[in-house]
């Protein structure tokens, strides 16, 4: 019901790209991606502006992740409403904060969701409490590490029940231990690995919301890594110059 949940379960690499509410978020669910990433925290889509979009892929392959600007109860809850199947939290810096993200994404008796009804593609139910248990289990929690405050809690964090990737934010993370964007400064590697060990102690998949420049997505995969975004303009591009060249020579 969920094939990035069921990837990373089995071991495997989720690979999504970026798109937002004016996106061709049809063509790009069938594309291959795995999940599709709206960001509401660095772009201008408003969470409750979403719900086409992510209504656009349903019956479709990629998953719709959605990006809140906070942790908060109410920003889960609206993106959770546009019918995310994935929540990502920027900044969750302690256990505390990770319980609270987890606690906002479950319905009861696991969190504390509050109900409007189902809402994106989940499947049939028997009943209401079926639905409930089955979004609990299928859905993404998703947590973002960006801080030296989080590295030096990440053992704390991980060990919170209900989170499904630890997401590394990579600029972010790269300023926080104060080597700006130098993506192949060796600090910046050693984070990386000390995450990528944790997690695979923890039996949690870690992620890179984007891959750095200079970094490959093989060398990512190489550490470990399980979830991270690519751009795909250069690849839609390059299909459709094949495509009009093999009409027009
Ligand atoms: C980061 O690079 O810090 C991110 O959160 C990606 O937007
Ligand atoms: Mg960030």
């Amino acid at each position: 019901m969920n094939v990035v949940k069921d990837l990373l379960k089995a071991g495997g690499t989720a690979v999504g790209t970026s798109a937002g509410a004016n996106s061709e978020v049809a063509f790009l669910a069938d594309s291959g991606f795995d999940f599709l990433l709206f960001d509401t925290q660095h772009s201008p889509d408003e969470i409750k502006s979403l719900g086409r979009p992510v209504a656009a892929t349903r019956g479709r392959k990629a998953v719709p992740i959605i990006r809140v600007g906070d942790n908060r109860p109410d920003q889960i809850c609206y993106a959770l409403d546009q019918g995310a199947r994935g929540i990502i939290v920027p900044m969750v810096n302690t256990a505390e904060e990770a319980r609270n993200m987890v606690k906002w994404c479950k319905y009861p008796f696991e969190g504390e969701r509050s109900s409007s009804g189902p809402h994106g593609e989940w499947g049939e139910f028997k009943n209401y409490r079926e639905y409930m248990d089955a979004v609990n289990e299928q859905l993404l929690v998703i947590p973002m590490i960006e801080t030296v405050e989080a590295m030096e809690n990440l053992e704390d964090i991980l060990s919170v029940p209900g989170i499904d990737v630890l997401l590394i934010g990579p600029s972010d993370l790269s300023i926080n231990l104060d080597v700006a964007l130098d993506y192949q400064n060796p600090k910046y590697h050693a984070a990386l690995d000390t995450i990528a060990a944790a997690c695979k102690k923890a039996g949690v998949a870690p992620g890179m919301f984007f891959v750095p420049p200079g970094i490959s997505p093989a060398e990512l995969i190489a550490k470990g890594y399980q979830f991270f975004t690519l751009p795909w303009g250069g690849w839609a591009t390059e299909g459709i110059r094949n495509g009009v060249a093999s009409i027009k020579g």
